[in-house]
């Protein structure tokens, strides 16, 4: 799989025979200790993997320095301080991100230099940290960017698994997974702090026991305990001091042996059984918007919200002991979808069960300080658990789940009195031959907030899927929009717009993404947008060069980047996109090019391992590919090619080079997206339907500088029920020879009746992905983006005028609006408190 490039700036011819800086002095000493001392390397050696970690660790000195001060001025101020609980942090690579926060880009540049040493080869030897599936993981990731650059008291708590989201290769055209053992070449960007450990419980079963005042208390008993152990790893704000923290736990075995394999002289069976324990952080689930039904995952899910929640009772109990009374003053947990869910649970065992609070008081600090975001409505997405599966893995916390349930169906029955079926549709545990618990449901109980990502969705969530909880608390329910952090996904990216930008406005955009609007005015401005066209050329030759050596293929620069890069899923319609592309084809070889743009078509993105249609649909995306890029007929006027192993560092050299943004998922399917954000911030123009976040963007950018199409979700909803798929083909002659090139078999001439399914699948009247219902108007506007693509002014007004609308789609915005309605945090500058 390729390492993917991300230029560095500025270049080091600017530094010759200038005086090296303080900073720069110093940089250059702590990498020599560093590389001949601690690495023990000597000059000859000069492995790209040293000298990382030599340039690693002298950066890290300086975020953990800052670190220890944002922690020092959190505690000295008492402040309240929020908790971000996921199960993915998907932060990709972290040594260009840490340079350009703690604004010392061009010191290291220069300081490796002066040793000779290129900065942006090292940066390509980062591994990238994969610990999430996509939009949900990456999100994270952006949010905790933000908070550090607002300057806001927030931590992340997650999972260190072993293995991140898998290697994707691509065999004969199909998806082949790989183990991404990211942490084998080590990770110089974390600590780890085996003072903090704790224990967390599992299987056993519960007794009651009476206490000296009379009073029962219960005891979770007979567990086997697996260990937690934290790593931290610094989260630097922009230029601003200010250095949060990531905790991510390690699973690992206790000390205590199964005594009798021990006795019995079974030694090594003892200390293998360990592995259980350790397997809990051993690997992400790969699986994004569907169900991981595994016991394994329970136990990752429990892990993790128990470690969390007994770190932070352990720290605020150092300062206040048991008095719990300003707890939910000062503390707040959202949580990351019902991924993290069991915390509401589990924040009630440690208050009653190991702090001795009554049901009462545990509960009022409970639903005070525990939020709820939801990133989906796709139904295989909601998290429900087998009861008989929860009561062996957590008897204890079974017992509490079913309290909770008790009191809210009688807080309901007296809502609505005598409505049973409302009763059965609102419970936590769902009735059937196997009882579950519903999590969603657990969640918007036990939470005083629940959003949705993007204002159609929150809507959504309101009118569809949680009305009845809607109908019972309007007042949780609230919408915050999505986001994107502009640092990663246009500072860092993006230098050659970047510092165009910074040329025209100022720099200050880097921290408030508003203050782009003032480049309207010079969307057409011609010497501006001869800039501006120079900037995206560069960034299109150099995704061109990764094409190149991934693909073997060769995008012309001039060409329309048509691109498409997400996770691979029915709703997100990347067949619509193929569709067209089989349509482009077909004009080409009925030498109907006339008004036609060349174009180059990217496609990436993973496929969940038990995804079969997905993995066809990928299967089908190369197999066109192969035939379109070898038809010397069609030349240059189309290329097609799927980049293998899409991931974070991909993207930093994708979304520059971008002109054309396909998000064009089936109306209300989309929760919100963040690929779309970070294409319309580097001046791509999107194609899209009217869902989740496109509808912000197009309300942004204006519908002038939008190629909108397909139906609405209302529409959606009105058709399923008379949607004749054929019917819409037979009466439609592009699409009728689209299908017929498929059904003949002329993309797998030698794999005969490979594409059967997903040909089945998109002709089919139960199709829910309404495929063929958008073809028609998609095409339309893919020919309107000829259209304005021949008009060269006119296609960079358009594009200078996305990035210029784009102030609203930061993550700055989205945590500023979180802290706002939700967390309430103030903002606390560590140089306001002395260091100790
Ligand atoms: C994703 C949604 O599919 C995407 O629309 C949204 O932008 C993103 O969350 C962040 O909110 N959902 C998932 C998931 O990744 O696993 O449910």
């Amino acid at each position: 799989t390729p390492r993917y490039a991300c230029k560095v700036t500025p270049k080091p011819e600017l530094f010759e025979n200038e005086e090296l800086s303080m900073e720069t002095s110093a940089l250059v000493e702590d990498f020599k200790r560093y590389y001949g001392v601690y690495l023990a390397q000597d000059k000859g050696s000069a492995s790209g993997h040293y000298l990382f970690h030599a340039l690693a660790l002298t950066i890290r000195d300086r975020l953990f320095s800052r670190m220890k001060q944002t922690k020092h001025a959190y505690a000295a101020s008492q402040c309240k301080h929020a908790y971000y609980l996921s199960m993915e942090f998907l932060m990709g690579r972290a040594m260009g991100n840490a340079a350009l926060n703690l604004n010392l880009n061009k010191n290291i540049a220069e300081a490796m230099h002066k040793l000779g040493i290129d900065f942006e080869e090292l940066v390509q030897q980062e591994h990238d940290a994969g610990l999430g599936n996509g939009g949900l993981g990456r999100l994270a990731a952006c949010f905790i960017d933000s908070c550090a650059t607002l300057q806001l008291p927030v931590t992340g708590y997650g999972i260190r698994y072993e293995y991140g989201m898998f290697q994707q290769g691509i065999n004969n055209g199909r998806q082949i997974e790989m183990p991404d053992h990211w942490l084998r070449d080590g990770n110089p960007w974390e600590l780890e702090r085996p003072e903090f450990t704790q224990r967390v419980k599992f299987g056993g079963h519960t007794e009651y026991q009476r206490n000296l005042d009379g009073s029962l208390s219960v005891i979770w008993v007979n567990t086997n305990d697996v260990l937690a152990v934290p790593y931290d790893i610094p989260v630097p704000g922009y230029q601003n001091g200010t250095v949060n923290k990531l905790r991510l736990w390690k699973s690992a075995a206790t000390d205590e042996f199964n005594l009798e394999d021990f006795n019995a002289g079974s030694y090594t069976e003892a200390v293998a059984a360990k592995n259980e324990a350790e397997n809990i952080s051993m690997v992400l689930y790969p699986n994004d918007a569907s169900e991981n039904g595994k016991e394994l995952r329970l136990r990752q899910q429990y892990f993790l919200a128990s470690a969390s929640l007994q770190d932070i009772l352990d720290y605020w109990i150092t300062a206040h002991g048991n008095d719990f009374s300003d707890f939910a003053n000062k503390n707040c947990f959202q949580l990351n979808d019902t991924h993290p869910t069991v915390a509401v649970a589990e924040l009630m065992r440690l208050l009653m069960d190991e702090h001795q609070l009554d049901w009462e008081s545990a509960w009022q600090i409970t639903s005070n300080t525990m939020a709820y975001t939801n990133h989906t409505l796709l139904p295989e997405a909601l998290e429900r658990w087998p009861v008989n599966l929860f009561s062996r893995l957590l008897p204890r916390i079974l017992e509490i789940i079913y309290e909770i349930n008790a009191r809210f169906l009688s807080e309901v029955a007296s809502h609505w009195p005598g409505d049973k079926e409302r009763l059965a549709r609102l419970s936590i545990i769902e009735e059937g031959h196997q009882q579950q618990v519903r999590m969603a449901h657990l969640a918007i109980v036990g939470s005083f907030s629940v959003n949705g990502v993007a204002a159609l969705h929150s809507e959504l969530l309101k009118k569809g899927l949680f009305s009845d909880f809607y109908a019972l608390w309007p007042e949780k329910f609230n919408n915050k929009t999505n986001g994107v952090t502009q640092r990663r996904w246009m500072a860092w990216c993006n230098p050659a717009l970047s510092s165009l930008i910074s040329d025209k406005i100022g720099d200050a955009w880097l921290t408030d993404l508003t203050q782009l609007r003032q480049l309207e005015p010079l969307a057409t401005d011609p010497a501006f947008q001869a800039q501006w066209h120079a900037a995206k050329r560069a960034n299109k030759q150099r995704l061109s060069a990764l094409v190149e050596e991934a693909c073997g293929v060769q995008f012309n620069p001039d060409a329309l980047f048509d691109i498409q890069v997400k996770r691979i899923h029915e709703y997100k319609r990347q067949l619509l996109n193929i569709l067209h592309v089989i349509h482009l084809y077909d004009r080409i070889k009925r030498g109907d090019t006339q008004d036609m743009v060349k174009r180059c078509v990217l496609f990436g993105g993973k496929a969940a391992p038990g995804y079969a249609m997905a993995k066809d649909i990928i299967k089908l995306i190369n197999n066109v590919a192969n035939v379109v890029n070898n038809d010397l007929d069609v030349g240059d006027m189309l290329k097609v090619v799927f980049l293998p192993n899409y991931q974070v560092s991909a993207m930093e050299v994708i979304c520059p080079a971008a002109d054309l943004s396909e998000q064009i998922s089936t109306a209300g399917k989309e929760a919100s997206g963040t690929g779309n954000m970070k294409f319309m911030m580097n001046g791509a123009i999107t194609i899209g339907t009217l869902d989740g976040a496109n509808i912000e963007i197009l309300e942004e950018v204006g519908d002038e500088n939008f190629f909108l199409f397909g139906l609405t979700e209302q529409e959606v909803n009105d058709m399923r029920h008379h949607y004749q798929p054929r019917e819409i083909i037979a009466a439609d002659n592009d699409l009728m020879r689209v299908v017929n090139l498929l059904e003949s078999g002329h993309f797998n001439q030698f794999e005969p009746g490979c594409f059967d399914n997903v040909i089945n699948a998109f002709t089919s009247p139960h199709d829910p992905w309404m495929t063929v219902a958008d073809f028609r108007s998609y095409i339309d506007a893919q020919a309107q983006v000829d259209i304005a693509y021949h008009d060269k002014k006119r296609w960079l007004t358009m594009s200078i005028l996305n990035s210029a609308n784009s102030g609203k789609f930061s993550t700055d915005r989205t945590m500023t609006e979180y802290n706002q309605d939700i967390w309430k945090l103030p903002q606390i500058n560590p140089s306001d408190f002395a260091s100790s």
